[in-house]
């Protein structure tokens, strides 16, 4: 039995609003690669060297590639039973925000309907002349040419926020919302290394919420939080919920 405490399911139980923050664990059980995880074809490139505007412009095509690989993993998993247990919470729950720091869309397949992207999403792409959208899949052209706008001939890239770059302001916007008036506060599956994404937790306790995290290893943020669940999200996850649904 995960070793979540009765004071988060009763707080979950009881609360008014409340969110999660997740990272990529919450998708490992599905199958997509988080950003620590050894082995794959990039792994002599780390992500950072790759998500970033100098890298891409650098070598669009490299750049392209591994987005269009990462998109085809994507396309091929399921959300998981982590995924569809906050699915669930949203319905039972009176207000229910899951803000997340992944790009592969697993949430809303999974029935989330209140999800704000912070770092955008892996299936849209777009053209950095004329922004003019790309359909998806548009970032693996055949052959070796580079995946171009067929507008204006611009180079496509994928519609993610990279480092150095700004959040979508109105996505910031809904995530500082539901960290004013969160109750509690799940982080899920994620190392809470990349700001300003890993200051939600605490701004959300800063304004009141408990927070707990679910994470197979504490997190960077693990001392500055209520609770650390040590477990699979996508075991925890489904078992709080059941615990949350019995009291409810
Ligand atoms: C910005 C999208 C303003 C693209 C991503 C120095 C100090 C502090 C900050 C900075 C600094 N220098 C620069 C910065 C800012 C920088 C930053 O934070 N850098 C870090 C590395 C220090 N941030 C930015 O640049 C952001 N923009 O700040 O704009 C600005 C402008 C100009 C100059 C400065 C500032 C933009 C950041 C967004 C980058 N884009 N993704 C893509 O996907 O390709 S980041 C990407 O990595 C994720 O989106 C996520 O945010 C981040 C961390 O990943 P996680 O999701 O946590 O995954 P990770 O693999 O790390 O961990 C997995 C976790 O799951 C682990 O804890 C593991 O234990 C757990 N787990 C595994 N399996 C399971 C599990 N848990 C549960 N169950 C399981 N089964
Ligand atoms: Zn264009």
């Amino acid at each position: 039995m995960p070793a979540f405490s009765q004071e988060l399911v009763e707080r979950l139980a009881q609360a008014t609003s409340a969110m999660a923050l997740t990272g990529a664990g919450i998708s490992a059980e599905s199958g997509v690669p988080t950003f620590r995880d050894p082995g794959g074809l990039w792994e002599e490139f780390s992500p950072q060297e790759l998500a970033n505007v100098e890298a891409f412009l650098d070598n669009p095509k490299l750049v392209q590639s591994w987005y269009a690989h990462r998109h085809a993993v994507v396309a091929e998993v399921e959300p998981n039973p982590g995924h569809y247990a906050l699915a669930e919470l949203e319905r039972l729950l009176e207000d229910f925000t899951v803000v997340t720091q992944n790009v592969d869309g697993l949430h809303q397949q999974a029935g989330s309907t209140n999800v704000a992207e912070l770092h955008g999403n892996i299936r849209r792409a777009y053209c950095i002349d004329c922004e003019a959208p790309a359909p998806e899949g548009a970032l693996a052209p055949d052959g070796d040419d580079i995946a171009r706008c067929p507008t204006c001939g611009g180079l496509l890239r994928p519609d993610v926020v990279w480092f150095g770059e700004m959040l979508p302001r109105k996505e910031v916007q809904r995530a500082e919302q539901a960290t004013q008036r969160a109750d509690v506060c799940l982080s899920v599956g994620t190392s809470a290394l990349v700001y300003p994404a890993a200051a939600i937790p605490q701004q959300a306790r800063a304004n009141g919420a408990y927070v707990a995290e679910i994470n197979i290893e504490p997190s960077a943020i693990a001392d500055q939080i209520d609770e650390t669940v040590i477990g699979k999200a996508g075991d925890v996850l489904p078992a709080l919920l059941d615990a949350v649904r019995a009291i409810a």
